[in-house]
C-alpha cells in the first residue's frame, strides 16, 4: 500500500463521476452579430448543453481583459469582458446550470494578471508604490561591456525571456507567459489575501461551485532568482522550468487556498465545490500525488499533461511545435501510467485529450479525412470513456470537430503563442541558424496548434455556420462546416453527437467499472491497436481499439465469455476490428 493510502480510497464524490463540459466563450455562440462568442450565446444553448448528459460546465474566462493570451491575461476579476457580456449575465449563467441540474465552474488564473490590471498599474507606478511588492521586480544585470542585460536567462513559454525591461522605475518585472501577463508575487501576504477575495471569493459568493485553477505548480518561484542551466546552445534564453514549476513553497500556498477559502464554500445542491488544476511539467507520479491526495487538502484533481504532448518537443523549451512522430505502444504507455497512479492511494485523476490549448483529437491521434473522420472520433469517445477518473470534453469535441485545413495562411492563426513561435521560425530560418525550422514549425503548428481547438463551434449549415449572425467572426470558421455541424447530427442517429450522449450514458449505467476501476494494458507493444482491460470486483470491461485505417484482430480468449456492450460501428464483423473501430465488452458480475 502507498504510504498515500487512507480510509478515503476510493470514495465516491460526486465530482469523480461527473462529466465535465468545457466552454470557451469567445467560440461558443455568438447573440449579438458582433463576430465574438458570449455569456447570452451559452444561455441560449443551454438546453443543447444539458442535453449531452455532462454534469458540469468549465468556463473558460470572461473576465475583463485585453484579449492578448484570451482572457488568461486578467484586468479586472470582477467584471466580465464586455463583449462577453455582464456579471449579471454570468449569473444568469450560473442559475440557468443550476436550474438544469448542471454544476459551473470558472477558470481561476492567479499566476499573473494583464499588465493591464489596477494592481499591476499601481505596482509600476514607483519603487514606493505600496503594491511595488505583488509582482517581482528586479534591477538589470550587465555584461563585460556594459550591455544591460535581464535578471535571468530563462526562456517563456511564448518564446522570448521571462523579463521586461520597464522604463519608467528603471527595472525589470518577471512574467512566464506574454511581457502582458506580469507574475503575481505570491511571496507577498498581502497580495495572496487579495487574490483570494477578488479571483476566489467574488464567485464563490455568487454561486459557482468550483473552479478550474489555470497553472497550479507555479506560484512558487526559486528565490533569490540565478540563471538556468545552458541547455541550448543557439540561444541566451535557456528551458528553466526548475526555477519556477513545483517551486518551494507551492504545497504551502495551495493548502492555504484551500484551507482559508474553498473549504468555506458548497456546491448550489450543498456538496463540497471541487478543483481541478492546471498541473503542467510535471511527469513524475510522486510529484503528482501529493497535490490530489485527498488526505492533503490541496486540490481534487489535476490535469497532467503527457497525452497531450505526445509529438511536441518538451514545453518551455523552444521545440514544442518541432512535431516528433510518435507511434501507439508510446501513447499507451502514458495512458497506462495516468491510469494505475492512483491505484491504491486516496488521489484522484482525469481523462481528457482535448482543450483550448491543443489541436483537435481526431486530427492530432486518429484520422481527420473525410471518409473517416466520424469513425475516429467515435473510436476516440470509446477511449475517453473506458478511462477511470474525471471525464472532460472540450466544446465541439461531441460533434467531431478537427483542425483548420492545412492550407490556412499562417495569418489565420491568432494565438499568441502560435504568433511567436512563427515569427521566430522565419527570424531563425532566416538568419541562417536553422534552415528547416519554417517547414516544420509551420507542420507542428497545422496539427498542434491552439487555434484548432478556438474556431467557431459549428452549429448548423449556414452563413458562419450560425456562430454568428454578423459577417466576420473573431476567428475563421471551417471550410468544412457544412459537413460536420450540430444541427446536422441533431438528425442523424449515427452521427458523433448521438453516440456521445449514448456512450456518456452508458459510462454512467457502469461507472463502476469505467469511473473507479483498475487498468490494465493488453499487448502494450502492438502498433494497431490499444486494447485494455477494467476491473471492479468481479465485473470485468475490455475496451479495443483499432487505431488503423486496415482490419484488425480482435484479442483471442476472453471475449468469449463476455458481451458486446457498443461498437463505434453500426454494423459488428464477427473476430475483427474494422478500420478505426472502438468497442467495448463487458462481463457482468454472476453471469457465469
Ligand atoms: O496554460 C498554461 C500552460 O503553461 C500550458 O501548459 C499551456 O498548454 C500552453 O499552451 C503554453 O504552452 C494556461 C492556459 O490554459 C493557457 O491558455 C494560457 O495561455 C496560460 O495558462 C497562461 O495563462
Amino acid at each position: 500500500m502507498s504510504p498515500h493510502a487512507d480510509p478515503l480510497h476510493h470514495r465516491r464524490v460526486w465530482w469523480k463521476e461527473a462529466t465535465f463540459y468545457q466552454i470557451y466563450p469567445a467560440s461558443f455562440k455568438d447573440s449579438d452579430g458582433d463576430g465574438w462568442g458570449d455569456i447570452p450565446g451559452i444561455l441560449q444553448r443551454i438546453d443543447y448543453i444539458a442535453s449531452l448528459g455532462v454534469d458540469v460546465v468549465w468556463l473558460s474566462p470572461m473576465f475583463d481583459s485585453p484579449q492578448i493570451d484570451m482572457g488568461y491575461d486578467i484586468s479586472d476579476y470582477e467584471n466580465v469582458y464586455a463583449p462577453y457580456g455582464t456579471v449579471e449575465d454570468v449569473e444568469r449563467l450560473i442559475d440557468a446550470c443550476h436550474k438544469n441540474h448542471m454544476k459551473i465552474i470558472l477558470d481561476l488564473v492567479i499566476n499573473h494578471t494583464s499588465d493591464q490590471h489596477a494592481w499591476f498599474k499601481e505596482s509600476r507606478s514607483s519603487k514606493e508604490n505600496p503594491k511595488r511588492d505583488w509582482y517581482f521586480w528586479q534591477p538589470a544585470c550587465y555584461d563585460e561591456h556594459g550591455n544591460r542585460m535581464s535578471p535571468t536567462n530563462w526562456r517563456s513559454y511564448f518564446a522570448g525571456g521571462t523579463w521586461t525591461w520597464d522604463e519608467h522605475t528603471q527595472e525589470y518585472y518577471l512574467h512566464l507567459y506574454d511581457s502582458s501577463q506580469p507574475d503575481l508575487n505570491w511571496e507577498n501576504e498581502e497580495c495572496r489575501q487579495a487574490i483570494y477575495d477578488s479571483a476566489m471569493r467574488f464567485w464563490l459568493n455568487k454561486g459557482i461551485d468550483g473552479f478550474r485553477v489555470d497553472t497550479v505548480n507555479k506560484y512558487s518561484k526559486v528565490l533569490p532568482f540565478r540563471d538556468a542551466p545552458i541547455t541550448d546552445s543557439t540561444n541566451y534564453i535557456q528551458p528553466a522550468a526548475e526555477m519556477w514549476c513545483n517551486g518551494p513553497r507551492i504545497h504551502e500556498f495551495i493548502k492555504e487556498m484551500n484551507r482559508d477559502v474553498l473549504s468555506h464554500y458548497r456546491t448550489y445542491d450543498d456538496q463540497p465545490v471541487v478543483t481541478v488544476g492546471e498541473l503542467s511539467l510535471c511527469s513524475e507520479t510522486d510529484s503528482v500525488i501529493p497535490y490530489v491526495s485527498a488526505i492533503q487538502r490541496e486540490l481534487d484533481m489535476v490535469f497532467q499533461f503527457d497525452i497531450t504532448h505526445l509529438g511536441q518537443g518538451p514545453p518551455g523549451c523552444n521545440d514544442k511545435y518541432d512535431f516528433a512522430p510518435w507511434k501507439l505502444p508510446e501513447m499507451k504507455r502514458i495512458v497506462e501510467k495516468w491510469q494505475c497512479f492512483i491505484e491504491g492511494t486516496d488521489a484522484w485523476t482525469t481523462v481528457f485529450n482535448e482543450n483550448h490549448d491543443n489541436g483537435r483529437s481526431v486530427s492530432r491521434y486518429a484520422n481527420d479525412s473525410p471518409e473517416w473522420r466520424t469513425h475516429s472520433a467515435k473510436m476516440l469517445a470509446l477511449w475517453l470513456i473506458g478511462q477511470t477518473g474525471t471525464l472532460f470534453l472540450y466544446q465541439g469535441q461531441e460533434i467531431g470537430m478537427i483542425n483548420a485545413p492545412k492550407d490556412w495562411d499562417m495569418s489565420e492563426y491568432k494565438d499568441v503563442e502560435s504568433k511567436n513561435y512563427w515569427a521566430e521560425a522565419i527570424r531563425l530560418t532566416e538568419d541562417g541558424t536553422d534552415f528547416t525550422r519554417k517547414d516544420r514549425i509551420r507542420h507542428g503548428l497545422q496539427l498542434m496548434a491552439r487555434d484548432h481547438a478556438r474556431l467557431p463551434f459549428q452549429w448548423d449549415g449556414t452563413k458562419n455556420a450560425g456562430f454568428t449572425s454578423g459577417e466576420e467572426s473573431w476567428m475563421r470558421v471551417h471550410d468544412d462546416y457544412r459537413e460536420i455541424n450540430a444541427a446536422a447530427q441533431e438528425k442523424d442517429e449515427e452521427s458523433v453527437l448521438a453516440f456521445y450522449r449514448r456512450v456518456l450514458r452508458l459510462r454512467k449505467e457502469h461507472r463502476d467499472v469505467f469511473v473507479y476501476g483498475t487498468f490494465e494494458l493488453v499487448d502494450a507493444e502492438n502498433d494497431d491497436t490499444f486494447v485494455f482491460r477494467k476491473r471492479y470486483q468481479d465485473k470485468t470491461a475490455l475496451v479495443a481499439l483499432n487505431f488503423t485505417t486496415q482490419a484488425q484482430p480482435l484479442p483471442e480468449g476472453e471475449l468469449e465469455t463476455m458481451d458486446l456492450l457498443v461498437s463505434s460501428y453500426a454494423k459488428v464483423v464477427p473476430g475483427r476490428l474494422q478500420p478505426l473501430e472502438g468497442r467495448i465488452y463487458i462481463n457482468y458480475p454472476n453471469q457465469f
